[in-house]
């Protein structure tokens, strides 16, 4: 696989580790989005640590507000936050 393809396959590994964690194994609680924040974005984000960070992590990317973040929600989110990576070492100059 090329290295996108490669990126795009752990993307959906990484969702499908922690969404069969508990409940619905196909969508993400709250408390599986922690764990997956804690452990898979741990220099990014601080959500994991605070619970009204997390909290309204969680509200903004249960787009439906279904009370469970599907993987459209969660690939949506870590598009922004790649944007917010590109934006961010660009001004620094270090491409
Ligand atoms: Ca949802």
């Amino acid at each position: 696989m090329s290295q996108l393809e490669t990126a795009m396959a752990m993307t959906i590994a990484v969702f499908d580790k922690y969404s069969k964690m508990q409940g619905n194994t196909r969508t993400l609680t709250k408390a599986e989005l922690k764990t997956l924040l804690e452990k898979e974005l741990p220099n990014f984000l601080s959500a994991g640590k605070d619970k009204d960070n997390l909290d309204k992590i969680f509200k903004d990317l249960d787009n439906n507000g279904d009370s469970q973040v599907d993987f459209k929600e969660f690939v949506t989110f870590v598009a922004a936050l790649t944007c917010c990576c590109h934006n961010y070492f660009e001004q620094k100059g270090a491409r």
